[in-house]
């Protein structure tokens, strides 16, 4: 185990990361380029064992997870982002809207925590929301509603001509507990205008998010990856979350999503795990002010998101139940795992099991 009291040595085998060792190990944050210098290495190992040190220092041995259920309530949207394979137009073959009966069948009354987001549907009222998250509330009295990406409030907030203040006040109103971190994509108008125009920009979605904050919920925040952004995109992405951040302090987690190609295919191949583990440390480098960085197993797999625990990840979301999104792109994870497969994940990178709530209560510490 390293010792995060001193400065445990490494020898690196890129000379780039020796200087960023030294910021590292001193509590310094790290520059842009110097973010750029981890995402370039080819020193995998050096790299995770700097992120492996940050995680330790902030989370010791623990690794968190929650046991909980994903929830899409409908495929239906209006937009058309090219990376995604969930959205549907009203009349497809494969259009779905659950009633709010269909979605409280779903949540098994003892999960921690409900992830519910869907596509911005065009007539569903701003009502129907506000209900569904009263009915879980009431019907699932001991879940945390983690739900609606930025994306969706600023939906609400232009299909309902509601002021965000508004839209996210009658959410907590109803019951709404935290906010996920979907629909940030990467902080790049280039890449907004290519993949995702119609949909929030940078500014928006922090926006947004700092609302929230004041509001005194909590939320998290997403990269998607591995399609047509460039490292230096990614590491203005984190620079740019860290600033915000700063402002805030809203933020509980950071989750890279990894692009699945499915029949999108915007690029040749998926990212390779070795990327998936650079961007994880990285991550976790960069982002000296986030508390938690998950490794998302659903889109990297099982075998890389267990890699991941000893590259800087401290948490691995949960049991999800039935995912859809990823799997909608074809993702070859099983569509959700048991409890004792996570534990069984975290035990094998050495670390102890914590399960946790969506706002990072500790329910239960899995002990020896
Ligand atoms: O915003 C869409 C992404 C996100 C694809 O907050 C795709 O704890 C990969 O945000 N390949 C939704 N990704 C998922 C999400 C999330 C997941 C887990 C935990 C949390 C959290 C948030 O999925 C969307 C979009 O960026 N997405 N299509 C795709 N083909």
């Amino acid at each position: 185990m390293l010792d995060v009291d001193t400065k445990p040595e490494i020898r690196f085998r890129d000379p780039a990361l020796e200087p960023v060792w030294d910021k590292v190990a001193s509590g310094e944050r790290l520059s842009e380029a110097e973010g750029l210098s981890c995402l370039d290495t080819q020193d995998l190992i050096g790299l995770g064992r700097m992120a492996d040190f940050v995680a330790r220092r902030r989370s010791g041995n623990r690794v968190y997870f929650t046991f909980n259920v994903h929830v899409n309530p409908t495929n239906v949207c209006v937009l058309s982002c090219k990376f995604c394979d969930f959205q549907a137009k009203a009349g497809d073959k494969h259009a779905y809207e659950f009633s709010i009966e269909d979605i409280v069948g779903q949540i098994l009354p003892e999960v921690h925590e409900v992830h519910m987001v869907g596509g911005h549907h065009p007539t569903i009222p701003f009502e129907w929301y506000e209900d569904l998250i009263r009915t879980i509330k009431a019907e699932r009295p001991s879940v945390q509603v983690k739900a609606f990406t930025a994306a969706e409030v600023d939906y609400f907030h232009k299909r309902f001509k509601l002021s965000d203040r508004e839209v996210l006040t009658r959410l907590i109103e109803a019951g709404l507990d935290s906010m996920p971190g979907g629909g940030a994509e990467v902080f790049s108008e280039r890449i907004r205008r290519e993949l995702f125009l119609g949909k929030v920009g940078a500014d928006r979605w922090i926006e947004i998010h700092h609302l929230a904050h004041e509001l005194g919920l909590k939320s998290n925040a997403t990269l998607l990856y591995g399609h047509i952004e460039t490292h230096a995109e990614r590491v203005q992405h984190l620079v740019r979350l860290r600033e915000a951040q700063d402002e805030s302090g809203g933020w509980l987690c950071f989750i890279p999503l990894e692009y699945q190609l499915g029949t999108t295919m915007l690029v040749p191949r998926q990212a390779s795990p070795i990327d998936d583990l650079r961007t994880l440390a990285t991550s976790r480098l960069m982002l000296d002010n986030f508390p938690h960085v998950k490794a998302y197993w659903v889109m990297s797999g099982e075998s890389t998101a267990s890699i991941g625990l000893n590259f800087g990840a401290d948490d691995l979301d949960g049991t999800i139940g039935t995912e859809r999104i990823a799997h909608a792109a074809m993702a070859d994870s099983p569509l959700g795992i048991q409890r004792d497969q996570i534990v069984r994940l975290v035990r094998s990178a050495g670390k102890v099991p914590v399960e946790r709530n969506a706002t990072y209560d500790v329910l239960k510490v899995y002990d020896a």
